[in-house]
């Protein structure tokens, strides 16, 4: 068997994991979801702060007994939709991954009662936060573990203010990797110089949802195939809304196994705070890009400006959704004589990835890609000007100048001013007279891209 044969049948075995090879798309439909995302209720006469909006997700009610502000975390399995084609059995707390938002004030008294309704014991840590040491969650150091059936309390007062999460402290790679996890939000006791007009909140983070499979994989350590804010990923992942001028706020916390450098379009934001709380303002520093490490929480604030404005993790392949590895790079490889042959061991294969793989999603989109069950292509989302080729950790600012306040609904796309908009201006390869280096570019016709026509393919 020559070398080229071995190098089918290594592909061939990897069957449905080669990432051109076999994805279905499933409605792609920009900012859908299944999670129930409660209405922070808009800011009622004077109001200390504004809510804070958990993107896709929800805040937890509390209920007020004594001076005490008591809320009630369940642990329990849920089924959970990462977006429309792709859902798994997760573990999280009261029906969703992540848990619901806990958001107090500096100064509150809380009682957290945390009902375990898991297969196994658990424990809550509050992470960042500082309290007695047996109230911070670590099982078998500050407490008995919480066992199945068992609810356990946690009382404690908040002695600080900023963005904080809470996680178990037990069996943590198992729990952690299926989703139990949430944000803790705590406002400081007096008005905020700078207040701001929108604070959303996000927690990052990563799956291994194998294709065709429905149980994330606590075992992975670093190859991960969905990339979530909110345990969401694009286009599923909701718009960040905004009135242009309004103060914005976006809390991040990272509770996933990789640094993300979250990147925004636009603006220089500043960051302004972390789970240290809001930072003196001479401490603020300007930036387009941000890294929140793990186990970190950065808060970034911005003015926003009119336009769609790409909010994303900067890590290209965080930015994808499920996709094969350790197949053959088949860039600039002319497939034209081998895809018949391929088809002979592998039914329905297509050569891809030859001029790059942005084709890729208009295969999936037409249909004629199927891929693994329950799995998300790897590149998805369609806006104004065609497919967008994202998925994981993307999702977009939209700021108009015509919104009223409290007023988070997806507005749309972007009606850009005539002249605002890059344009084509020829399609001759050799327009215009360009510097460049290295020896004389070949004739035009070297190239001409190649049409792909998807209405009258047929594969398999
Ligand atoms: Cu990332």
């Amino acid at each position: 068997m020559n070398a080229t044969r071995r190098h089918w049948f290594r592909f061939a075995g990897l069957g449905a994991l080669a990432p051109m090879a076999f994805w279905r798309s499933q409605a792609a439909a920009q900012s859908t979801s299944a999670s129930p995302a409660a209405e922070p209720s808009a800011p009622a006469g004077k109001r200390l702060y504004t809510p804070v909006r958990t993107l896709n997700g929800w805040t937890l009610p509390h209920r007020m007994v004594n001076g005490v502000k008591e809320f009630h975390l369940v642990a329990e399995e849920i089924e959970h939709e990462f977006a429309p084609g792709c859902r798994a059995k997760c573990w999280g707390y009261n029906g969703t991954t992540p848990g619901p938002t806990i958001e107090a004030v500096e100064g509150d008294r809380l009682r957290i009662y945390v009902t375990n309704r898991l297969p196994e014991h658990t424990s809550v840590h509050w992470h960042g936060l500082l309290l007695p040491s047996g109230m911070d969650g670590v099982g078998g150091l500050s407490q008995p573990h919480i066992q199945p059936g068992e609810t356990y309390v946690y009382e404690f007062t908040l002695r600080q203010h900023g963005t904080h999460m809470y996680h178990p402290h037990a069996d943590e790679m198992v729990q952690m990797a299926v989703g139990m996890m949430g944000l803790f939000i705590i406002h400081p006791k007096s008005a905020e110089a700078h207040p701001v007009d929108r604070d959303y909140a996000l927690l990052l983070h990563n799956w291994a949802l194998h294709p065709g499979t429905y149980r994330p994989d606590p075992s992975v350590m670093v190859d991960f195939d969905l990339w979530t804010m909110n345990s969401k990923v694009f286009p599923a992942i909701e718009p960040l809304v905004a009135r242009s001028g309004e103060r914005v706020r976006v809390r991040i916390g990272n509770l996933s196994m990789w640094n993300h450098p979250i990147h925004m379009h636009g603006v220089q934001y500043e960051v302004t705070g972390s789970d240290g709380g809001r930072w003196p303002q001479r401490l603020w520093r300007p930036e387009t890009t941000e890294i929140v490490g793990v186990g970190q929480a950065r808060d970034i604030e911005f003015i926003a400006v009119p336009g769609d404005w790409a909010f994303h993790c900067h890590m290209s392949h965080h930015t994808m959704n499920a996709m094969g590895h350790e197949v053959p790079n088949t860039l600039g490889v002319d497939q034209s004589g081998v895809e018949a042959k391929i088809r002979q061991l592998l039914p329905g294969y297509m050569a891809m990835g030859e001029g790059g793989m942005a084709e890729h999603q208009e295969h999936t989109d037409s249909g004629h890609m199927v891929g693994p069950p329950n799995t998300l292509p790897m590149m998805m989302g369609k806006g104004p000007f065609g497919n967008l080729e994202m998925g994981g950790m993307f999702t977009v600012v939209k700021t108009r100048d015509d919104l009223a306040t409290g007023d988070y609904r997806d507005p749309g796309w972007y009606p850009n001013p005539p002249g605002t908009v890059a344009h084509r201006v020829s399609s001759d390869p050799g327009f215009g007279n360009p510097t460049r280096r290295g020896p004389p570019p070949g004739p035009p016709a070297e190239l001409e891209a190649k049409p792909v026509d998807h209405s009258t393919m047929k594969h398999g």
